[in-house]
């Protein structure tokens, strides 16, 4: 669906104002928490507003910018911050407060917009998909809130349970309370990844091959605070109070820890909507964000490779830095910016929104963007989500559309999550670290020399060589990285390929791969752990070798077969017999189900064990592929 784009600049999100007018500020009744509502702030709009400069000027003053109709900008401010927006010559005009329908029962929306989900209602959608979905979707509390919620980090991905080598990715959504169709964003996450997995190729794709984070909702006790007594109350804090003063709250996203307050992009007040706390990190709500995230290091590595942030209004894609107008400054270079740039444009022509840096709209600091790139390099995005203008509070039949409108930008973004320089042709692999090929699963046999070459990219040769799980009878030479000898024992090993740059030896590259060596002159099981690729519509052969072995083979013979394969339903698998009678094993049965791990009882009593025994693995359809890993034939 094309967005209607205006023809006016567009600014960053705020709120039409929608609810509260300065002079109907007196104060709604305290919620169930433990301290007062002390909210000041009102709504205006400063008239002759037109360039990134004026609305700088004027978020300086403190006041919340919410959004820009024509020359109008839109705030959310304090009385003391009217007057200094008027001493800058501005004209400031309050704002009606619209008429909503009053809220029969506390702490949910109201009853137009029942399709919202409070806290409740989003934490037992979230159960849900957990309930559904086990295997794909885990969830967990990361933290609380001041007055004491849940937070809650919902990990998306197949294989789940495990820490995967995978790109993370993180999106989060309700730092600002007023921004609910934030939260609603996360929920239709949640379910597209959940509940499409099985039947969009697409989804699957971006499950199966990144780690997906959605935290659905940063500030529970700010929503749940502006919806509490059946009037939205335009709250865009956090529910802390502020030593010293009255007024309460403090804007998460001037909260964060990377040039918090440098720049005139945040408040020193606390009764400021944009009040950027008394140190970076005092919002336990956002201290509780910052160290899942640190938390996301491992082996030194941080494993986020990118972020989006949802908030409302405005329709746009912006980018870092906020602190700054220069669209480099340090460490953010050209490459960077471009990549930025380049990315961001490619999600805004998705979804109709406007693609900017985040200075573009005023400047900010304290951010959540500006802390993921400055911190860790996150590749982090804020999306300003529908409307284009004027209010927080869009009802609830606009919610499965402007929710749905994301699907493709944030496929698209997780698919460049690996490395979002590829964007503009770049790649991300470490300079200098060293590639060892993989030369896949081995096999030998007793008896028979092995002479395997080794291969490394990257980094300074000559590399020095080292294996480890190599088979008895094997070495491998420190020079060269060939692997000789002859093997002495059967078994399965796992074995280890390391080369070690010889100009830096921090600097190392490896391989791993299982390495089976058969026996000879016995009936012992066969095995060949050659890996043979499964293309659609393609027949493979996997041949061993039985010799020494007198007669025929058992009436319950055993043929052991691990394919690593999406779709088992395309597969055909036999066994071919020396003299070439075919055995079924598997005949495309099992429909979409992945990966065929099974043990075959075989009636072998009519064929003579000595000789070539074949695996032959035929895929039969389009789409899905895989590859023999390895199998052993017990013919007796
Ligand atoms: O925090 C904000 O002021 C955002 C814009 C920044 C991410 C640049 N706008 S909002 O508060 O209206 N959502
Ligand atoms: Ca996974
Ligand atoms: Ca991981
Ligand atoms: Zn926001
Ligand atoms: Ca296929």
């Amino acid at each position: 669906m094309k967005s209607r784009r205006r023809l006016v600049t567009t600014i960053a999100g705020g709120a039409l104002a929608t609810v509260l007018a300065a002079t109907l500020v007196s104060g709604p009744p305290a919620t169930g928490g433990a301290f007062q509502e002390t909210r000041a702030s009102g709504e205006y709009h400063v008239a002759g507003v037109r360039t990134a400069a004026d609305r700088t000027a004027i978020a300086k003053t403190g006041a919340a910018v919410n959004g820009q109709e024509d020359s109008r900008l839109m705030i959310t401010a304090t009385a003391a911050e009217v007057k200094k927006i008027e001493k800058l010559g501005y004209d400031v005009v309050a704002e009606a407060a619209p008429a909503k329908a009053k809220n029969a029962s506390p702490e949910a929306f109201p009853p137009a917009d029942a399709g919202y989900h409070d806290y409740a209602e989003m934490t037992a959608v979230i159960n849900q998909a957990v309930a559904d979905h086990p295997t794909l979707i885990s969830k967990q509390v990361y933290g609380r809130s001041y007055q004491g919620r849940d937070l809650y980090a919902l990990k998306i991905s197949d294989n789940v349970g495990i820490d995967e080598a995978e790109p993370e990715v993180l999106f989060t959504h309700h730092q600002h309370a007023r921004e609910h169709l934030t939260v609603e964003m996360a929920i239709y996450l949640i379910n597209l990844f959940t509940d499409s997995y099985s039947s969009d190729t697409a989804i699957k794709n971006a499950v199966d091959t990144r780690e997906i984070w959605i935290l659905p909702d940063l500030n529970p006790d700010g929503g749940e605070f502006d919806i509490a007594t059946g009037s939205y109350r335009s709250w865009r804090k956090n529910r802390q109070p502020n030593s010293g003063s009255t007024a309460v709250g403090t804007d998460m996203n001037r909260n964060w820890g990377y040039k918090w307050g440098c720049c005139g992009g945040s408040s020193g007040s606390p009764s400021s909507d944009t009040y950027r706390g008394a140190f970076a990190e005092s919002a336990p709500e956002v201290k509780a964000v910052a160290d899942f995230v640190r938390g996301r290091v491992v082996g030194g590595v941080q494993q986020i490779t990118a972020n989006i942030d949802f908030h409302t209004y405005s329709e746009l894609v912006l980018w870092p830095y906020g602190w700054t107008f220069d669209d480099t400054a340090p460490g953010l270079n050209a490459d960077e910016e471009r990549t930025f740039r380049t990315l961001g444009t490619q999600m805004a022509n998705m979804n109709g929104y406007t693609p900017e840096q985040s200075s573009d709209l005023y400047i900010t600091d304290g951010t959540i963007d500006d802390w993921l790139w400055g911190q860790y390099k996150i590749w982090g995005y804020t999306f300003e989500m529908f409307p284009s203008c004027c209010t927080f509070y869009p009802g609830d039949e606009i919610i499965a559309r402007e929710t749905s409108r994301n699907k493709a930008p944030v496929l698209h973004f997780l698919s460049y999550a690996d490395c979002p320089p590829r964007v503009i042709g770049q790649t991300c692999a470490a300079p200098g670290s060293v590639t060892v090929t993989n030369p896949g699963n081995q096999t030998s046999t007793v008896g028979t020399a092995v002479n395997r070459t080794n291969s490394a990219s990257g980094g300074t040769a000559p590399y020095t060589w080292s294996a480890t799980g190599l088979p008895a009878g094997l070495s491998i030479s420190a020079s060269t990285g060939t692997i000789t000898g002859t093997p002495t024992t059967a078994g399965t090993s796992n074995v280890t390929v390391t080369a070690r740059d010889s100009s830096n030896p921090a600097k190392t590259g490896s391989a791993s791969f299982s390495w089976t060596v058969n026996p000879v002159g016995t009936c012992s099981p066969q095995t060949n752990g050659t890996d043979f690729a499964i293309g659609d519509h393609t027949t493979i052969e996997s041949p061993v070798t039985v010799s020494g072995c007198t007669g025929n083979g058992s009436a319950t013979a055993k043929v052991a077969v691990n394919i690593q394969h999406t779709y088992i339903g395309d597969l055909k698998v036999d066994l071919i017999a020396p003299d070439g009678t075919v055995y079924v094993l598997h005949n495309r049965s099992g429909g979409s189900a992945d990966n065929i791990n099974t043990t075959y009882t075989v009636n072998l009593s009519s064929e003579v064990a000595n000789g070539t025994w074949k695996l032959r693995v035929n895929d039969n359809a389009n789409i899905d592929t895989g590859k023999l890993d390895t199998w052993t034939l017990t013919a007796k």
